[in-house]
């Protein structure tokens, strides 16, 4: 199993001009670092590929979905955005030797509304048809694209694994899996670990370990022995990656509700976090 941190613990957007972070996550000991895209024209990807190389860290590619990358819109113009951004991240993947690519890729975060059936349907549609263009291309780039459950106040389509499995199952393409991220687990699951057993090792490509208050992990009250067993039991052996949210852009601070420091610093949480992934996993 790998540890990870995300560049969200710290910054938002992150860009070339925040690479001493490579160093940091890696001199604290992380296996590796979740790269989040929020505008890929910010970052240098051939410097971070090197320093990345030179730091001895692997690389996870995360994405952030905004209004305006929504792929089950009801305007085709977003849908199309959306799907664009997608591809981009997949191919940002691939260059950067990322096995997945992971975030709740089926809306936006913070569109939580009351639709009727028939609208869910239709939305659910044009994101079960963009997602299977997006499965050819990722089959292609050898990239699994992971589908994030996001909790109820951030998202109103997929809110559980059950959710997600429905969807990942109708597509039946093997590029496209799940992501478990345990801040969203824990608001919505009746058991994570049940939960990482039914979605199984086939399917789970992904975990964001993340605290119930996005705060340290092993601080809160997040079920992680269980956690560990499930993950044991099903022989996961990908990454387990802290994403929470330091410095949060005004648009992200809205979608995911960031209202307030949720550990001393980042440092602090990043250190502190690893250390507690160390005790539990790896004893
Ligand atoms: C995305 O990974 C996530 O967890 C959301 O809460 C915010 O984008």
């Amino acid at each position: 199993m790998q540890f990870g941190a995300s560049t969200f613990i710290w910054v938002s957007p992150f860009s070339t001009d925040s690479f001493d972070l490579l160093y940091k996550v890696a001199d604290m000991g992380y296996d590796l670092i979740e790269v989040a895209v929020e505008d890929k024209e910010l970052i240098d990807w051939t410097r971070l590929k090197k320093i990345a190389r030179e730091t001895g860290l692997d690389v996870t590619i995360s994405g952030a979905f905004g209004a305006n990358r929504d792929i089950s819109s009801d305007d085709a113009a977003v849908r199309k955005n959306g799907f664009t951004y997608i591809v981009d991240c997949i191919r940002i993947a691939e260059n950067l030797n990322s096995p997945i690519f992971t975030g709740p890729v089926y809306s936006a975060v913070g569109k939580t509304r009351y639709v009727s059936a028939e609208r869910k349907q239709q939305e659910r549609n044009w994101c079960l048809e963009k997602l299977t263009e997006v499965g050819k291309i990722a089959r292609e780039c050898g990239v699994v694209v992971g589908v994030e459950p996001l909790n109820r106040f951030e998202t109103d389509m997929v809110n559980t694994a059950e959710q997600a499995l429905s969807l990942v199952n109708e597509l039946a393409d093997s590029s496209i899996k799940i992501s478990l991220d345990t801040f969203h687990n824990n608001i919505e699951e009746k058991s994570i670990p049940a939960t990482i057993r039914a979605v199984g090792r086939e399917l789970l490509c992904h975990v964001q370990g993340n605290e119930s208050d996005r705060g340290t992990p092993g601080t809160g009250n997040v079920d992680w022995p269980g956690i560990k067993e499930a993950l044991t039991d099903i022989g996961y052996d990908g990454a387990v990656v802290i994403e929470t949210f330091g410095a949060p852009s005004e648009e992200l601070a809205k979608a995911a509700s960031i209202w307030r420091p949720l550990a001393n610093s980042p440092d602090e949480l990043a250190s502190e976090g690893l250390a507690f992934y160390k005790t539990l996993f790896r004893e």
